[in-house]
């Protein structure tokens, strides 16, 4: 009697109805989840593409590290060193400020940027900042803070 009691209610138990029902709802819930993440990937790689193609840089980033000579200046004492400066199209020039003051690197002279111009970066103490020189011709350049800064870029082909 006892084993029969013991197989009906096995019997009763609906294992196979209770293992199956819960099941689809968790695939389901999963799916969702899968959906969801999948439509947040997709927003991530548009955004990511449009800022990557927004960005107006066509200058080609040169093979390997700007050279050290042409591609240097010193913010010094308040001044560009060197004040004339030639390099090739599509150096990168790197502004080292060695004082304790901030400056800017501007397409400019005597402390005025010119009309569109082509770079005007504020520069802090010790900073470092980068002019792209893509395009040929003469540019001169100043500092916003101090108007007696000046210097010459002279870029050729
Ligand atoms: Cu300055």
């Amino acid at each position: 009697m006892r084993r029969a009691r013991k197989v009906n209610g096995d019997r009763r138990r609906p294992s196979g109805r209770r293992f199956v029902y819960p099941a689809p709802t968790r695939s389901s819930r999963l799916l969702g989840r899968t959906a969801a993440s999948l439509l947040l990937f997709v927003a991530v790689v548009a955004t990511a593409c449009a800022g990557g193609s927004g960005s107006p840089s066509p200058m080609p980033s040169p093979p390997g590290e700007p050279a050290a000579g042409p591609g240097m200046v010193e913010v010094a004492g308040f001044k560009f060193v060197p004040e004339a400066l030639t390099v090739k199209a599509g150096t990168t020039v790197r502004y080292v400020n060695r004082d304790r003051a901030a400056h800017t690197v501007t397409h400019g002279r005597d402390g005025e940027p010119v009309p569109n111009a082509a770079f005007d970066l504020e520069q802090e103490k010790e900073a470092t900042v980068e002019v792209d020189f893509a395009t040929t011709g003469v540019f001169p350049v100043t500092c916003r803070f101090h108007p007696t800064m000046n210097q010459t870029v002279t870029v050729t082909p």
